[in-house]
This record gives structure tokens, C-alpha cells and sequence, in this order.
């Protein structure tokens, strides 16, 4: 299968998979082709066991995405925004929806629909020349890929409600303080930072990872005492696993384990 608008790579003996918007003429921006493509894309490293974590950046060295397509979108009809809109909206789903951990990779601009994306992989690692914003206000619309929920759930309401009222974009540093990045790192070291991450958690036992992921994501729509709950059964779950066997037995070997992801 091949894309337009993507590429879709594979590192790190096919454990690692690299997700690249590539528009780079127009900033990586999100045309209905484009969030195809990605729902594809998607769909084929949700079907692909060995692959244990996903990086998703942006093609050439100005943007990540530049926001939904505005060009495309100026001309929509009703009936097709609603199909845009839902398009969006299922792309964002589905990368929430991924088992494995999903890292964005930003190196440029995230605005729009670009900062909604960043925002529903797992966590963010930002250049120093990174531009987070919901500039939506200024096109007269509001954000529209769920940035309004999951920027707020990130880095509180009031924080949120600045930036999607306001459309000011802020830098990497300030993302940084306010939490919506994890870290900030020199642009020629995104990748290399992105793989590490990724080599690291791709060691450790997959469905360990899988459940710790689906703990703390879960978790978070429910109250404290359900979330512990939730805890014990996929703890419990993990607990069957031979790789929990092997995990316990090689540390009191004093020996590496070898986890085989069952
Ligand atoms: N869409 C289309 N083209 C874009 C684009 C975008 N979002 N952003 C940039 N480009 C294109 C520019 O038009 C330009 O194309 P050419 O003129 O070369 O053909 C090229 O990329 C380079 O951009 P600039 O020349 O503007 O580059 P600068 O360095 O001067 O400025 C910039 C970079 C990122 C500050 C500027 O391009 C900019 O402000 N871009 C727009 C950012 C923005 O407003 N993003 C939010 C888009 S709205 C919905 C749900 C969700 C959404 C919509 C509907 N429904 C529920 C229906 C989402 C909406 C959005 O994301």
C-alpha cells in the first residue's frame, strides 16, 4: 500500500513504525485525502503485532501540520465539512485508540487540527523551533477535532481555554512549562530522541506496556476508586503473562529477560 501524503516506515527490526505527514508544500496541512490516508495507515500498524510503538511527525523541517486544509475547506459544502469533521474526528479516535504508545514527533508548527493530533498520541516531544496554537477563532470556527477536550484535560481549563479563545500560538519553551510538551530537544536530535524513546519501550514486555497504557487511559474518564479497579483486573491480566514469569525469573537470575509477547 502507498500514499500520497504519507509514508509509513518501519525501524528498530520492524518494532518501531514512523508515521510522516508529507505535504511539506502546504505545511503538512490535512486535506480529506490526507486523513484517509491516515485512517489506513492506522488500520495497517493496529493489524501489526511486532510493531510496539508509533511515531508520528511531520515531512520537510517547517511544520508538523499546519492545521486542516483551509483552501480545501473554504469552498465546503455543509453536507461536506460534516463528512471532513467526522473523517478528523475518526483519525484522532483511532490514534487514541492504538494499544501500543503513540509519541508525536513536533517539529514546527502544530496548529489547528495539527495541535489536535499532536494531542491525542500519547505524549509530545517538541524541536526548540515547535509552534503549538488553536488558531481556529481567527478563521471564525472553533477547534473541531476535539482540541477543546483534550487540550483542556492536558493542561487544565484555564490554560485551555486561553489559547482556543485567543488563537495566540505559543512557543516551545512555554509548552514545556504548561505541560503540554514532555520535552523539548534540538531539531537535528528529534528523530534520534523519538527512536530512543521508542527502542526503550519496545524492550520492555508488550503487554505489560499495552496494559499499562490502557490503565492510565481508561482510568481517566473514571472516579479514583473504579480507576483502582480497572488497575487490578488488567494487573491481573498481566500477571498470566509468560513474559511476567520471565521478568520476575531473569531479575532473580540477575540475567536481561527475554519477553516474547504472550
Ligand atoms: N491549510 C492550507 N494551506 C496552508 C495551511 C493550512 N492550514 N497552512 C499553511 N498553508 C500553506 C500556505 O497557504 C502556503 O501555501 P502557498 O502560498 O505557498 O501555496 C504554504 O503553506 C506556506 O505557508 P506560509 O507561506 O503561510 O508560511 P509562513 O511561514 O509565512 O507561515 C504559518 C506559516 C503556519 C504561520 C501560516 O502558514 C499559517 O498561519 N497557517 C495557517 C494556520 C492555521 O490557521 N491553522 C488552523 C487551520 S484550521 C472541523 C474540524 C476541525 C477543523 C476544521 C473543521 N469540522 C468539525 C468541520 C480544523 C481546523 C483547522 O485546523
Amino acid at each position: 500500500m502507498t500514499f500520497q501524503n504519507l509514508i509509513l516506515e518501519h525501524a528498530e527490526n520492524g518494532k518501531v513504525g514512523v508515521l510522516t505527514v508529507n505535504r511539506p508544500k502546504s505545511l503538512n496541512a490535512l486535506n480529506a485525502e490526507t486523513l484517509d490516508e491516515l485512517l489506513q495507515a492506522l488500520t495497517r500498524v493496529a493489524e501489526q503485532p511486532e510493531v510496539r510503538v508509533l511515531l508520528i511527525t511531520g515531512g520537510g523541517d517547517k511544520a508538523f501540520i499546519a492545521g486542516a486544509d483551509i483552501a480545501a475547506m473554504q469552498n465546503m459544502s455543509a453536507l461536506e465539512a460534516r463528512a471532513f469533521s467526522e473523517k478528523g474526528q475518526r483519525v484522532m479516535q483511532a490514534i487514541g485508540a492504538l494499544a501500543i504508545p503513540v509519541i508525536a514527533l513536533v517539529n514546527g508548527y502544530a496548529l489547528g487540527g495539527g495541535c489536535e493530533l499532536a494531542l491525542s498520541c500519547d505524549w509530545i516531544v517538541a524541536t526548540d523551533r515547535a509552534v503549538f496554537g488553536q488558531p481556529e477563532v481567527n478563521l471564525g470556527i472553533p477547534p473541531g477535532f476535539g482540541g477543546t477536550q483534550r487540550l483542556a484535560r492536558l493542561v487544565g481549563r484555564a490554560r485551555a481555554l486561553e489559547l482556543v479563545t485567543t488563537g495566540r500560538q505559543i512557543k516551545a519553551d512555554e509548552a514545556l512549562r504548561i505541560g503540554l510538551v514532555n520535552e523539548v530537544v534540538a531539531a537535528a536530535e528529534l528523530m534520534d530522541v523519538g527512536l530512543t524513546m521508542a527502542r526503550t519501550i519496545a524492550a520492555k514486555a508488550p503487554i505489560a506496556v499495552r496494559v499499562a497504557k490502557q490503565a492510565v487511559q481508561r482510568g481517566l474518564d473514571l472516579d479514583l476508586a473504579n480507576g483502582c479497579v480497572l488497575e487490578t483486573s488488567l494487573f491481573a491480566f498481566a500477571f498470566g503473562t509468560d513474559d511476567r514469569k520471565e521478568g520476575m525469573t531473569a531479575f532473580l537470575a540477575k540475567r536481561p529477560p527475554e519477553f516474547n509477547g504472550r
